[in-house]
Formats: structure tokens, sequence, C-alpha cells
């Protein structure tokens, strides 16, 4: 699906005159959302096949970029094409970011760029393009004979809207514009357990200017852009957290309304918001918000993950969001190093009972290489995190299931994961036994109504994307295939 991150550097790129193409294989019926095994290779080609198209090309540098959940991909296609090509490659985002020194030492990418890349991998291209020497490149690092090179860090751009807006035409030709857009960028909070709010965090000599907020009125001018030209029907706002300030959300409702009138969706904090904003938010045209309760047990949530909110006010949100028509979805992590059983179970059961209007999303728990909360499950669990991402190479992680840190209580974890979306129409007193104990009829009858839940509910905001997309990738796989026969 459409990523931010690769638009905004195509963008950066193309108004500097350089050309940028995408080459992508979408992870169909194997991505975040569904999964249905097997399907993935019949649909999706080889990876053989994508190296042979990303040579054909004939690129003068190919660039990645690598989260947790598609390195053991992005791996493999460096391999693949290390074998038959010299081309120069550079590695970015948050796993490359992380783990810089574990690129670099497996020969995963000449360069690596650290955090934020629109600056660096403009003068990184500027650099071969004119065969400068780019060894001096704030954020870059790479190897030489001497040793790894790492050239400190520059500030974040604290004037988002000097970047020119993300560059969709790379996923057009794909038929895959989602209608994926940020107020913003980065977060105020710092969770122990996130990546964003820490590792990015600190990527720069300024974290204090991590968070940022973009004019209102150039968001509403980019949206406005992509409704007619890419014929988006559906905006999803993917900022950490959705902007809260007044003065700018009133700006940004009226505008909105005014050159966009389409649907959106957001994430929000689990703090209060005044009622007369909520009811503005849903005007506006916001269908449906994503909440991160994570824990509603205050030792996980407060000590443990850093996040100071009063589990009041998360009601009171949710109660107000619904009572305006829009749907809410609250997620939840399972299985953070030290969680009991009877505080997995706690959590979930103060969800369904205080929350019933949400639909629950559960998350197990994966250490995210470079955060606070990865350092202790590294030590509560006795493994080196550096055998983490050697798993990584080798294995995909997902989130339903870890590919390494296997919790202890990690049957309960997968019970109240199967069940999160039903368990709230089971009477109160039958709950913990039916998620301790899920006899196999319960389950057998449960999930597929899980399933139909899910669906029907908190993400039917993304169905018409879906649909489209799916469409498009069959249609564009089928026609290949009758072309090539
Ligand atoms: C939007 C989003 C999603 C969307 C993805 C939509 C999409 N295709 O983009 C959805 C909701 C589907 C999603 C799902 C998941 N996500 Co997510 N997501 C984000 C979020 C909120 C914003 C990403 C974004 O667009 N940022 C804006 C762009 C401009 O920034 P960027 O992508 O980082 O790119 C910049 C730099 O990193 C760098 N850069 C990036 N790539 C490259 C490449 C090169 C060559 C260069 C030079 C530079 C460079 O330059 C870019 C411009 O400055 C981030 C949090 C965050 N604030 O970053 C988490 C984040 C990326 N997600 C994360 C995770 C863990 C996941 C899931 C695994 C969650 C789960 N448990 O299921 C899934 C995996 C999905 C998948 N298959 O990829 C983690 C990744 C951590 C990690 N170590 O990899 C993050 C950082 C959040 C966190 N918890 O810390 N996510
Ligand atoms: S509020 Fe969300 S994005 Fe911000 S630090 Fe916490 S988990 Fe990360």
């Amino acid at each position: 699906m459409e990523a931010l991150g690769i638009e905004y550097l195509s963008a950066v790129l193309k108004s500097a005159g350089h050309q940028a193409t995408l080459v992508y294989r979408p992870a169909l019926f194997a991505n975040y959302r569904v999964r249905i095994p097997g399907l993935e290779t019949l649909l999706g080609g080889r990876l053989q096949d994508t190296v042979s198209e990303i040579l054909a090309k004939s690129p003068d540098l190919l660039a990645f970029t690598v989260n947790i959940s598609n390195m053991y991909n992005v791996v493999k296609l460096i391999r693949l094409v290390r074998q038959k090509s010299r081309v120069p490659i550079v590695v970015g985002g948050p796993m490359a970011t992380s783990s810089a020194e574990f690129f670099l030492k497996h020969d995963l990418g000449d360069f690596v760029v650290i955090g934020e890349g629109e600056d660096a991998f403009l003068e990184l291209v500027d650099a071969l393009d004119s065969g400068r020497d780019p060894s001096r490149i704030r954020n870059l690092w790479f190897k030489r004979q001497e040793g790894v090179i790492r050239n400190p860090a520059r500030p974040f751009v604290t004037d988002l809207d000097q970047i020119p807006f993300p560059d969709r035409t790379l996923y057009q030709e794909h038929g895959a514009v989602f209608g994926i857009i940020m107020a913003g960028r980065g977060c105020p909070f710092s969770c122990s357990y996130c990546f964003s709010g820490t590792g990015f965090r600190r990527t720069a000599p300024n974290p204090r200017h991590y968070y940022r907020i973009r004019d209102p009125l150039k968001v509403v001018q980019e949206a406005s852009e992509a409704k007619t030209r890419y014929k988006v029907r559906w905006f999803h706002f993917m900022d950490d957290i959705f902007p809260v300030k007044r003065s700018w959300l009133e700006t940004f409702f009226e505008a909105w309304k005014r050159d966009v009138n389409r649907p959106f969706d957001i994430y929000m904090a689990p703090i209060r918001m005044d009622r007369s904003l909520v009811r503005k938010l849903a005007d506006a045209g916001c269908r449906h918000v994503n909440i991160g309760l994570q824990s509603a047990v205050p030792r996980i949530y407060r000590d443990l993950m850093g996040r100071r909110f009063k589990l009041e006010d998360v009601v009171a949100l949710v109660r107000d969001l619904s009572a305006n028509g829009i749907t809410v979805a609250v997620e939840n992590i399972i299985g953070v190093p030290t969680e009991t059983r009877k505080e997995m179970l706690e959590s979930m059961e103060w969800t369904v009972k205080h929350l019933p209007q949400a639909f629950v999303y559960t998350y197990k728990y994966v250490p995210l290489p470079g955060t606070p909360m990865a350092a202790l499950a590294a030590r509560v669990s006795g493994q080196d995190p550096e055998t983490w991402l050697e798993t990584l190479m080798e294995q995909p992680v997902d989130y339903r299931g870890t590919t390494f840190f296997v919790h202890p209580e990690s049957d309960l974890a997968n019970n109240i994961q199967d069940l999160e979306k039903v368990i709230g129409y089971i009477p109160e007193s039958l709950r913990r036994r039916v998620l301790e104990k899920p006899s196999r009829t319960l389950k057998f009858v449960l999930k597929p109504a899980a399933l139909v839940t899910t669906l029907w509910g908190a993400n039917i905001n993304w169905l018409p994307s879906y649909l489209l997309f799916y469409e498009s990738q069959i249609g564009r796989l089928l026609g290949r295939r009758i072309k090539r026969h």
C-alpha cells in the first residue's frame, strides 16, 4: 500500500530534476490486514521476477524503505540483486535507522540514511549524479576500508510546509493510491515500546522539535488535489496523533468541508476532547477514530509503557465519539515483558466492559529495536537483540504472531487475540473462563464470527480502497499472465 515516506522522497528528488520510479510488489493476501498463506506467491510472482523488473530499469541507485514487517523481503531482494549487479543501494526507514550497523555489517546496502530522509537522500543523489564524494553528508552512514563512517545527524525539518507534497503518481500507475495523508510528523509522547516516540525522536539534535504540525490549509490543499487527480474517495490520516489544538482544528474543519468534503479517519491519543470539538470533528467528515489504549492496567500502561492518561477520559472520549456517529477502534498490546496472566485478562475485560461501543484490536507485543521496552524484553528473556535481527532476515513478522520474544503466556495471548471481537457478547461472568480455556467448538464458531465483525465493523472504511486495489492488482496480474503465455 501507498507509503508516504517513499512518496515524499520521490517528490523531493523530482522537484530537484531527478527521476524516480517505483517497483511495486504488492503483498496480495499476505499483508498487514489480509493473510491467506500460499496465495502471495501465486498472485504476487516470485521475488526473482521483481529483481528482473528492477534491473530492467537500469537504475543508477536503488532505494529501499525498511520496517520490521518488510525487512524479510527487503533482505531477500537486496541479496538477489547483489548476485547480479553492483548498482549502489541505499536503505532508510525505521529498521535501517535503529539497526544501521547491522545493515552495513551484513552488506545489506552501500549506504544507510538515519532518520528523516529528504535532505540526506537528495544530497546523496546529487553527489552520485555529479561524481562528488558523498562522505560528509549528514545522516548518511556507510562502510569504508577504515571502518564504518557515521556522519552526524541534521536537525528535524522544522517547517514541514517547505517539503513538496508527496508524489502519489508512483502508486497511481499500480492502482494503489489509498488516500493516505499526514497533517504533521512525530508525536509529543514517548511510550517505551514505540519507535516513533523514542527511537526516531533521538535521531536528530533537536528532539524537542520532533512533533510538528503542518499548516492546516496546506493539508487541505494536498487532499483537494489528491481528490481531483487520484480520485481519492476516503482519506486515512496516518499521523501518530492527529492534531488536537482547537484553533488548528477549526481552520482545518472549515477548509476541509469547503474544498475536500470527503470522509476521513484519524488516530487519537486516549485523552479527553471537548464535546463541541467532537461534534465538529464528526460534522467535518470524520467517520472513524483509532485509539491506542494498549492496556487498561496501570502497572502496564503507566509504569511500564510510560503512558499518562486516565481511564475515565478514554471512556468519555469513546462515548462522545460514538454518540456523534464516529466508529471507534481501540488497540491493545498483549504480552509485554513481565505482563502476567492476570494483567492480560484484566486489561481485556476492562476494555470490553467499559468501551462497549469500540471494536477491539489486540496486537502481540513485538520488540522494536531501539526502544526502551525492547531492551527490557532482551533482559527478561536473556536473548541477544542481534539474534532477533538475524531471525528477522529469515522469517517475516506480522501483527498476529511474533517471530521472536515468545511471552511465557502466549497461549492466553492467542486466545485473547482470537476472541477480541466477540468476547463482549459473552456474559460477563463467563468471560474469564472462555478466554482462559475456550472449547474447540466455541472457537470454531467464534473465530468466523470475529472475522465477520471485523469486516463489518471498524475496517469498513478501508473496504472501498481494498476492493479497488485488489481488483486492479488481480486484473493487472491476469493481464500480464495472459500476455506472457
Ligand atoms: C502509517 C503507518 C502505518 C500504516 C502503513 C501505511 C503505509 N504503507 O505507509 C499501517 C497502519 C498499515 C501500519 C502498519 C504497521 N506498522 Co506502522 N506506522 C505508520 C506510521 C504511523 C507513519 C509512517 C509514515 O508514513 N511516516 C511518514 C513518513 C514521511 O516517514 P517515514 O516513513 O519514516 O519515512 C521517512 C524516514 O524514515 C526516511 N526513510 C524512510 N524510508 C527510506 C528509504 C530511503 C532509501 C531513505 C533514504 C530514507 C527513508 O525518510 C522518510 C522521509 O523523511 C509510523 C510511525 C511514524 N511516525 O513513523 C508507524 C511505524 C512505521 N509502524 C510500525 C509498525 C511496527 C507497524 C506494524 C508492524 C504494526 C503491527 N503491529 O502490525 C504494521 C506493519 C505494516 C506493514 N506491513 O508495513 C513501526 C515500525 C517500527 C520498526 N522498527 O519497523 C512504526 C515506526 C510505529 C512505531 N510503533 O514505532 N503502519
Ligand atoms: S502516543 Fe503513540 S505514537 Fe506517540 S509515542 Fe505513544 S505509541 Fe508512539
